[in-house]
């Protein structure tokens, strides 16, 4: 069996995210989730997300491509988790290109091209400025 790990925030859910969880998916038999935590994100991007991290969660495990997910709590415990899951495969868009490589020892890594204009920032320029 092989196992797809993919880590996220998926704050206001949108088709990027979407996208890239099926095509995570139609690389193993099994895809696991990371979402972020509220506390993480905000450590990350220095703002809260708009959806907490229970809602989020309850989101991404609803996805019919989505087997199993948990919290990731801190950026430093990447190597953890991917051995804690036992994951084959762990897949990024492109804007973590690099970033992942450290992990090649113990699995494949694969960056995805992001889905072009959509993201939870732009979505947010946008409701503001409606
Ligand atoms: N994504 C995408 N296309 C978009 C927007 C996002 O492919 N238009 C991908 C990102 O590249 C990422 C995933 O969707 O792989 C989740 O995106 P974010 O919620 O922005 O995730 P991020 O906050 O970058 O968290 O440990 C890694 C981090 O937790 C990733």
């Amino acid at each position: 069996m092989t196992i797809v790990i993919t880590f996220g925030t998926y704050d206001l859910f949108h088709i990027g995210h979407l996208n890239i969880i099926k095509r995570a998916a139609s690389l193993g038999d099994y895809l696991i989730v990371g979402i972020s935590t509220d506390k993480l994100n905000f450590k990350k991007k220095n703002k809260n997300p708009i959806i907490n991290q229970n809602d989020r969660k309850t989101i991404i495990e609803s996805i019919k491509y989505v087997d199993e997910t948990f919290f990731e709590e801190s950026l430093e415990e990447k190597r953890e988790y991917l051995l804690k899951y036992k994951a084959d495969i762990l897949v990024m868009g492109d804007d973590w290109k690099g970033k992942f490589d450290c992990f090649k020892d113990i699995v494949k890594v694969v960056y995805f091209e992001r889905t072009k204009d959509i993201s939870t920032t732009d979505l947010k320029k946008i409701i503001k400025e409606n």
